[in-house]
């Protein structure tokens, strides 16, 4: 498969035929720099490895020397650096075609070093995500297909150089072979970029039909004071937008506009109805804070989040179908086929289950859901909040399944009531003396009566709440008058004093009826994980 070495008295011979692997490594490197920048699209990742890459650079170089390049060039364009980083590929792509001459690992060898600096890149991002190296493995993979066949070509199983006729034959003929398969290489890529700029297209006509919404019914209340426990470090009561988690079982995103949107209500009704976009913006909205979390969060984790949802009541749309009797579940599904089933009960009764189109006073963004996703207070989100939602059905669970119960999860998922330190951090180095712990607490939609901490296993002491946030209640909305509004998590304070040495910290919270949560440990699979949050720091 590899070539012998080029001997020292065919110089020109050797000179001209690098050339050729040095081609050979370019077009075995942009097919791989174009694959993965096409899967970047397709998938919808944040950027390319190679933007990664650029992103990397400006992080590693020097402060003074970015601003430096900023003030002499007016301007530190990203394009400019890709530009350089796509010249600095080049010429390791035409030298590990050229190395591949000899050996093809020594040419794998210089692709492989450039796909580790990608995953350096890509890996090191704030909010990285496995799936994000999708495209750079698809690069890579490329490349190491892609050498080995293209060099065979190139070198036709036989010596490269020599005077002889009968290998001169040859070489010629290889390079007929290497011509043709670089054409395909070249036409598939020509391909694959098309089509990934294509779907990339898609995405980006709707993050402009997002941009231009604007939605009458919408409101952005400020953060009410009353629920603030006002200690640095826990986390913010309203969660914002970009730090609130993200769980989808899809790698792409899909691109839905407005205008294509509809959401249809079928099975046990009455009256199948079909509702676009406008027709649920056009109606009243009724707006809440919500806390949503995962199942899979484990304690002490952060797969929850609290934000301001303004949406339609799903009450009302089932009450428009009109529900038949003997039913009991909804079964949602999105535009990506992911499904859930929720219970009828709680699509109905006077909580806020909501089909929402806002979140913290935005339209939706594409990763929670845009146009349209559901959001109920008290249950999972793998039971109720289904993301890109098109398709009511209403059902019986006795003849249903649904994404999650598929793999094993429960079929009902209310939450579970559970409290997490924020202050200190698992770790920290605190100052001795008198310390104020923090964090958050929550039981959507039935709510916790009290948060209770204990240092270093001694006795349980009371912490301090902060306030929930007001109603505002329209007539025949959500909740009975008076009763306080428990679909948001609360933050709470402890003041402790804390000895010089090592110590433990762990907190429950008190459920409505006065009943502490258990601290029996339990997974997250299948219905949600029980526990203490417990955290080691020091004092000094
Ligand atoms: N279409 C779709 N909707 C979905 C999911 C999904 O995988 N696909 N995951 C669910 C899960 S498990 C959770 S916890 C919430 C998370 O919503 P978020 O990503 O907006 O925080 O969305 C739910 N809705
Ligand atoms: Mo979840």
């Amino acid at each position: 498969m590899s070539s012998p070495s080029v001997p020292s008295t065919v110089p020109a011979v050797g000179r001209r035929l690098s050339g050729w692997w040095a081609l050979l490594g370019l077009v075995v490197g942009f097919a791989g720099l174009a694959i993965s920048y096409a899967l970047s699209l397709l998938l919808s990742t944040r950027d390319s490895p190679v933007q990664a890459v650029a992103d990397l650079a400006i992080r590693l170089t020097p402060g003074p020397l970015v601003e430096w390049a900023v003030r002499a060039l007016g301007f530190l364009d990203k394009p400019l650096l890709i530009a350089g980083i796509l010249l600095i590929l080049a010429v390791l792509f035409a030298l590990s075609g050229v190395l591949a001459r000899a050996s093809v690992v020594h040419g794998l060898v210089v692709y492989l070093a450039i796909a580790a600096v990608g995953f350096a890149a890509l890996s090191t991002r704030s909010g990285f995500g496995y799936g994000e190296l999708l495209p750079l493995a698809g690069g890579a993979v490329t490349w190491c297909v892609l050498l080995p066949w293209l060099s065979r070509a190139l070198s036709g199983g036989q010596p490269l150089v020599g005077g002889a006729e009968g290998p001169a034959a040859d070489v010629a003929l290889s390079r007929r072979t290497f011509l043709g398969r670089a054409s395909l290489v070249t036409a598939g890529v020509v391909v694959a970029t098309v089509a990934g700029r294509w779907v990339g297209g898609a995405r980006r006509s709707v993050e402009e039909a997002r941009r231009l919404l604007r939605l009458d019914g919408v409101s952005k209340p400020a953060v009410p004071d009353r629920v603030r426990i006002g200690v640095d470090g826990v986390s913010p009561w309203q969660t914002p937008t970009d730090d609130f988690y993200l769980v989808h079982a899809n790698y792409s995103l899909p691109a839905i506009e407005p205008k294509d949107w509809q959401l249809r209500i079928h099975g046990m009704v009455s009256q199948e109805r079909t509702y676009t976009y406008s027709d649920l913006v056009d109606r009243d909205l009724t707006e809440s804070w919500i806390t949503l979390s995962c199942v899979s969060n484990p304690v002490g984790g952060d797969l929850i989040g609290n934000a301001w949802w303004s949406g339609v009541r799903v009450a009302d749309l089932l009450a428009e179908a009109g529900v038949l009797p003997g039913a009991d579940a909804v079964l949602q599904t999105s535009d990506t086929g992911w499904t859930c089933g929720t219970p009828l009960e709680a699509m109905t009764d006077d909580r806020n289950a909501m089909l929402a189109v806002a979140m913290n006073g935005e339209p939706l963004t594409i990763e929670h859901g845009f146009p349209v996703r559901t959001v109920v207070p008290g249950l999972y989100g793998y039971v109720s909040a289904c993301k890109w939602v098109v398709d009511f059905e209403v059902t019986r669970f006795a003849d249903i399944t649904a994404y999650w119960t598929e793999r094993g999860w429960s079929e009902l998922g209310p939450v579970k009531i559970a409290s997490r330190i924020d202050v200190p951090g698992d770790g920290d180095t605190v100052a001795s003396g008198e310390y104020v712990a923090a964090g958050v607490a929550w039981l959507q939609h039935i709510g916790i009566s009290g948060v209770e901490v204990s240092l270093d296993e001694g006795q349980w002491q009371q912490a301090e709440l902060a306030g929930l946030p007001k109603l505002r209640r329209k007539s025949g909305e959500a909740g009975s008058p008076g009763r306080p509004n428990r679909d948001t998590w609360v933050q709470w304070r402890a003041a402790l004093r804390v000895e010089p040495g090592d110590h433990e910290l762990r907190v429950r919270a008190i459920d409505v009826e006065g009943n502490p949560q258990t601290g029996d440990l339990a997974e997250p699979a299948p219905d949600g994980a029980t526990g203490w949050h417990t955290v080691s720091f020091t004092a000094e």
